[in-house]
């Protein structure tokens, strides 16, 4: 803080609000005063109940409060569309413009090319009217600026959806929106948002004409949402309706033949989605203050005649008869419809992708199934604890007419595991609680595969390939929405931790290298030298985490080790990575704990149940049992993941007689890969698809911990700022150059440290070097000048820009004396 001089309006740190503007009074060598505006009722969020009035002067130990923010000398007091245009650009500045706009019910803000969105917890219905559609889709899309076009129009979502359709128009170049975000901050609402935005942009530039999508690809489309909403997302502390997966769906468009000199018109055609990672410790149970999968609750508070078609078995029942789903002890609507309404809604748009009739039967079987097998209960066998059989034989025989097994075979499988040696196959008995083991895991993947069914479903009645009658095109446009699981980081962290903060490194590396390009694009621009750009890149994490023998490596043997267990796990991945900076052991943390030094943070990791996690097979004789059942999804879907159905025929066909070597994995086969080596392999496809598109980013924030609307708490915003990248951004786009100011702005602001009588320059770049180079003179640095005059902007190296402020301090005090002693004379 040394060098402040009093009065300067500055942000001082605190443990509990983590920034506070305020007024520097005085300052010695070790304190300083500083004044605190009050802030009345608005901080009491923030405050958690601690009196403001405390505040108002307040001494501080600059050893404590050392780190500070300057605030904005030029734009005080003025909320800014874009952060980058801040003088002075730091996390406190960051914060308090969001913080701002966010009052000012401006929930998005743009930092360079990412937009911001904070969640405001309420339905801003004006900002996503038709009009607004209208208004990003003409000024980004159809009509042609010479300046840059966001600057017609404040930063919103619609405006990366309008960018997007515009890249893949006029550029004719594949374009992704990556969102992300940590739970409950808006990443689906947005990605929704995002979407019917340029469900409507197809009808190119032409005025609102209020009708509903125009084609019936579009709808279920768009419909498609709230099918995969239904049996993905659930109530979670953080979120009534949280997506416990993440989805990338590539939206396809189809141009429309070019006119010469017209902007391409391209047509939504259809859409494919991907699915990653579906919790599935949620399907057989979940905390008391949260829910199940939302589908559970659909079915059961409907009417009993709508059960019955389900299934005779549901009639009568309630969500407390299912182990499962518990007693309700919340209020459940979701988008103002109770259950009921929206299981009706949901079997019209399953209609919609052709999930109806006999697969709508089927589906629901599986479904219902997973309800039935969550009642199952298993105890000692005659006596003898080492071996069991059903105990709610009534259970057992509805889960058998349910999945079409029959019920000896269903019972065996539960209560007998097949050991294999070289030369001979024999059954052991299983202890009851294995057994409940076993048929917990029977139901999670059951849900699991019906779900990733459902995906396949939908994206056969979505796909252009499969649905877009124009003309056997093949080769479509891709627009990519990613909305997936941010940073995680809790007091105690699992596997489904390691794997969220794996995905987010892969997609941190890339969020850094696209912004370091577009610095570099900026630089390349305004014609200015490369050579000093710093960033931190992650691939040590990376390395640690997926490199050769890194964790998943490790991981990974020990679930091939007969004798594989988290605690082995734990030490060898600790000694085998000794060198690593990134990992973090210590004599003082137990046996299962390690730590990563994340991009974001330090998170620590407890690797108990690691091993389980993630072989997550099911053990041999329920894959046998789910195979004879008459029910298609269990019997013929076990083994795909979600793609179209001509692509899964396909990729089942027997490879050509040519072809080398048997297929790597098939029904009889049943060794399969892990957890995270799946997740790993569906990220690199990810990323390998990503690569081909141009990226832009959309940061969602969640203001409050309250769901409160429009309120905003410092320390958790600060906190996601950093995980989402925000201020590594800014870092990156700053590092060489702190500060930068318009040609026009600088010269204005500056211009009366000129002589008196100077003449004018009518070149801006020679004005520029004839204003600043007297006073930033003996300012350079290794040669380097402390400016460099860009073509439209100029630039600052660290420190020339406040030393510019000073002087022109001391230029205006300058001009006061004379001023009082000029209206002196005259009185
Ligand atoms: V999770 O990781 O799936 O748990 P998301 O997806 O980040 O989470 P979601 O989009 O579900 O969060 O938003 C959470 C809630 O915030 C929504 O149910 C809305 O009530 C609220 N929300 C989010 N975005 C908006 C918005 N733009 N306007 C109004 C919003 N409310
Ligand atoms: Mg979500």
């Amino acid at each position: 803080m040394s060098g402040e001089k009093t009065g300067a309006e500055v942000f001082i740190k605190d443990k509990e609000l983590a920034w506070i503007p305020a007024r520097l009074l005085d300052m010695t060598a070790d304190k300083a005063t500083v004044s605190v505006p009050s802030y009345g009722d608005e901080l009491d969020i923030e405050m958690g109940g601690r009196g403001a009035s405390k505040w108002a002067d307040a001494t501080v130990n600059l050893k404590d409060y050392a780190e500070f923010g300057k605030q904005l000398p030029l734009q005080n007091n003025k909320i800014l569309d874009d952060m980058v245009d801040l003088p002075y650009l730091h996390e406190a500045a960051i914060l308090f413009n969001v913080k701002a706009r966010l009052k000012d019910a401006l929930p998005y803000t743009r930092t360079g090319d990412i937009v911001i969105a904070v969640n405001p917890y309420t339905w801003l219905t004006h900002l996503y009217a038709e009009d607004q559609q209208l208004l990003y889709a003409n000024r980004l899309v159809w009509e042609k600026h010479d300046q840059d076009p966001r600057k017609l129009v404040p930063p919103h979502v619609y405006e990366v959806s309008a960018l997007c359709y515009r890249g893949l128009a006029v550029d004719g170049r594949n374009q992704s929106i990556l969102v992300s975000g940590e739970s409950g901050a808006g990443k689906t609402e947005t990605v929704k948002i995002a979407m019917n935005h340029m469900a409507s942009l197809q009808r190119g530039p032409v005025k609102a004409t209020g009708e509903a999508y125009s084609s019936p690809v579009v709808k279920r489309i768009v419909d498609s949402n709230p099918i995969l909403e239904a049996f993905g997302n659930a109530k979670t502390r953080r979120n009534d309706n949280s997506s416990r997966f993440g989805k990338y769906i590539n939206l396809q468009f189809a141009r429309q033949a070019p006119q010469p000199g017209e902007v391409d018109i391209c047509n939504l055609a259809g859409s494919k989605c991907n699915v990653y990672l579906l919790e599935k410790t949620r399907i057989v149970g979940h905390d008391e203050v949260e829910g199940a999968y939302h589908i559970f609750y659909q079915i059961l508070n409907s009417p009993d005649d709508i059960k019955a078609g389900l299934n005779p078995c549901l009639k009568g029942s309630k969500c407390e008869d299912y182990k499962y789903v518990g007693k309700l002890n919340f209020v459940r609507k979701i988008d103002g419809m109770s259950d009921a309404e929206n299981f009706e809604h949901l079997t019209n748009s399953l209609g919609l992708v052709g999930v109806s009739g006999e697969s709508y039967q089927t589906m629901f079987s599986a479904i219902v199934s997973v309800l039935i097998l969550g009642n199952m209960s298993f105890q000692d066998k005659g006596g003898d604890d080492e071996k069991s059989e059903v105990k709610s034989t009534d259970v057992c025989k509805q889960a058998s007419d349910l999945l079409g097994i029959p019920m000896e075979v269903l019972e065996l499988s539960f209560t007998e595991r097949t050991m294999k040696t070289r030369n001979e196959e024999y059954k052991v008995p299983l202890k009851h609680p294995i057994a409940k083991e076993g048929c917990d895991s029977f139901a999670k993947e059951i849900y699991a595969r019906s779900f990733l069914w459902l995906v396949r479903e939908i994206n056969s009645a979505t796909s252009a390939e499969e649905n877009y009658e124009g003309g056997g095109q093949s080769d479509f446009g891709i627009i990519g929405l990613l909305d997936i699981f941010g940073f995680e980081s809790f007091p105690v962290n699992g596997f489904e931790q390691l794997c969220i903060n794996y995905c987010n490194e892969k997609l941190q590396q890339k969020f850094t290298k696209d912004i370091f390009q577009s610095v570099q694009e900026e630089y390349k621009y305004e014609g200015i030298d490369l050579d000093d750009i710093k960033f931190d890149d992650n691939s040590d994490v990376l390395d640690l985490i997926e490199g050769r023998g890194g964790l998943l490596a490790m991981l990974n043997e020990e679930c091939v080790r007969p004798s594989g267990n988290d605690g082995a796990f734990v030490s060898k991945a600790v000694s085998g990575n000794k060198k690593s900076k990134c990992l973090l052991a210590d004599m003082r943390m137990g046996p299962l704990e390690f730590g990563i030094h994340h991009y974001a943070g330090k998170v620590m990791y407890n690797a108990g149940g690691f091993v389980g996690r993630n072989t997550d097979s099911l053990p041999v004789d329920l894959k046998k049992c789910a195979l004879a059942s008459t029910n298609d999804i269990l019997a013929n879907h076990l083994e795909n993941d979600a793609m179209t159905k001509t692509e899964s025929k396909a990729a089942a066909a027997p490879p050509p007689a040519s072809g080398k070597g048997a297929p790597r994995r098939g029904k009889s086969n049943l060794v399969s890969d892990t957890v995270w080596t799946k997740f790993k392999t569906q990220l690199n496809s990810l990323m390998a698809g990503l690569a081909l598109t141009s990226s832009r980013y959309i940061r969602c924030l969640k203001p409050n911990k309250f769901k409160k609307a429009l309120k905003m708490q410092h320390l958790t915003t600060i906190e996601q700022l950093r995980c989402a990248g925000v201020v590594a951004a800014v870092t990156i786009s700053r590092s060489a150059f702190p500060n930068k100011l318009d040609h026009v702005g600088c010269l204005e602001r500056f211009r009366m440290m000129r002589e008196a009588g100077a003449k004018e320059i009518e070149d801006p770049v020679e004005a520029l070097n004839d204003l600043l180079d007297p006073v930033l003179k003996g300012r350079e640095e290794d040669g380097k000048k402390a400016y460099v005059p860009g073509k439209t902007k100029v630039y600052f190296r660290a420190g020339a820009l406040e030393f510019l402020e000073n002087e022109r301090a001391k230029h205006l005090g300058k001009w006061a004396i004379h001023f009082q002693k000029v209206t002196r004379a005259y009185l």
